[in-house]
């Protein structure tokens, strides 16, 4: 309980904050009421309570308005409301698993913030004592064969670990995209994570945001949380399974950074700016999608298991792509693997380029160049999104 209080006083909330969530017994200096947490039952419901209210009051506007204030408090009721159930007399794996998702859940609200620390940390050892407890369901591994196609379509240039000043005057200074060859070989990703068991082990309780769907502009998609087992065992492992389930675009390496010791932050990002480089996550079976859209970032696409195919277009093009109105005004309308002309007359102006990026591998594209992406075997990437002021 120690660690409850330390972590209360680190998060150093406005007691105003506090008192308007009606949990001002839990006061900084308050010892007693982290002791009674453990038997008040009464404490508890009022803890659920709370956090039910200040849950829905985080999904009332856009994300991105909610106060850090809001995401901090939510951080101390999710840790209360799982130490409550930690310390409840069933010892069920159902029990701990609970409390993962509820510490997960907080984690993902809280993304960004340095206050995540010691719950990703708790979270884990949490992780942790399931696994030694009681046993770890294992999956097969996914045969070599499966990984790999025969395709080796390559539209841009492609170099083997240029200089950082050769990609900079050949290719970043023009917003030319390209293929670099083994600058990521030594990541330990690249032979770890072939082997889904190493995922049920480290992270299989783990709970992750799962998109549900065949592309984010259908209206059929939508997003679930899943323990990140099921979905390895459901979705990784199966490849007959019709729906398709994509963990993308998931800061999944603040959320579980033991993940991050297998790989590095590719030394061209240095051309960046200060800004964080931003991380993210994309693991999937075969067929996942990625509909032609463009991000305002540079970015290196890293290909850590399997292949994808990726296709591109310039900026110069956008007209040409008919892009969505309103807030997906970042994507094409156009299915860029089945092209309408009678829907879309101009998109025979749009010269396209086709890639096949194979485990190890990594495409740089550039800032605002669209980019469609379509897995050709169960699959698992990570992007590294980056800055730069002289653009
Ligand atoms: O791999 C994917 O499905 C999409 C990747 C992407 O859009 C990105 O890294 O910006």
């Amino acid at each position: 309980m120690e660690e409850l209080l330390c972590y209360v006083k680190k998060l150093n909330i406005n007691s105003e904050l506090l008192t308007s969530c009606n949990i001002n017994l839990l006061t900084i200096n308050d010892i007693k009421v982290i002791k009674d947490l453990q038997d008040d039952w009464k404490l508890q419901i009022k803890i659920s309570i709370e956090y039910d209210i200040l849950y829905d009051k985080l999904y009332i506007g856009p994300y991105y308005a909610v106060p850090d204030d809001y995401k901090k408090m939510f951080l101390v009721l999710s840790f209360c409301k799982s130490i409550g159930i930690l310390k409840s007399d069933k010892k069920e794996v159902q029990e701990y698993v609970k409390a993962i998702k509820i510490l997960d859940t907080a984690l993902m609200i809280g993304s960004g913030l340095e206050e995540c620390d010691l719950l990703t940390d708790f979270t884990q050892k949490v992780h942790d004592y399931i696994v030694k407890s009681h046993k770890v369901d294992l999956v097969d591994r996914i045969p070599e064969e499966q990984l790999q196609t025969s395709q080796n379509d390559c539209d841009i240039d492609s170099i083997s670990q240029p200089s950082i000043e050769h990609f900079m005057t050949k290719y970043f200074n023009f917003h030319q995209p390209v293929k670099i060859l083994n600058s990521i070989h030594h990541w330990p990703a690249l032979y770890k994570w072939k082997d889904m068991n190493y995922f049920m082990t480290l992270a299989g309780y783990r709970t992750v945001p799962i998109e549900l769907g065949r592309t984010y502009d259908d209206d059929e998609w939508g997003q679930n949380l899943y323990k990140f087992g099921d979905f390895i065992k459901q979705y990784m492992n199966n490849k007959d399974h019709e729906q398709k389930a994509y963990l993308a675009q998931h800061d999944l390496f603040d959320q579980i950074p033991e993940l991050s010791k297998d790989f590095t932050i590719p030394d061209y990002c240095a051309i960046g700016n200060q800004d964080p480089v931003i991380i993210k996550s994309w693991i999937g079976p075969k067929n996942t999608i990625s509909t032609m859209h463009t991000d305002d970032k540079h970015n290196f696409l890293c290909q850590v298991v399997g292949e994808k195919l990726i296709i591109l277009a310039s900026p110069k093009d956008s007209e040409n792509l008919y892009p969505y109105e309103g807030l997906l005004n970042n994507t094409t309308q156009v299915d860029v693997e089945n092209l309408d002309f009678e829907k879309f007359p101009n998109v025979k102006n749009v010269k396209f380029q086709k890639i096949i990026l194979k485990a190890g591998e990594t495409l740089y594209i550039p800032k605002l160049h669209w980019h469609y992406v379509r897995s050709l075997t169960p699959s698992i990437s990570i992007s590294f999104w980056f800055n730069c002021d002289e653009d």
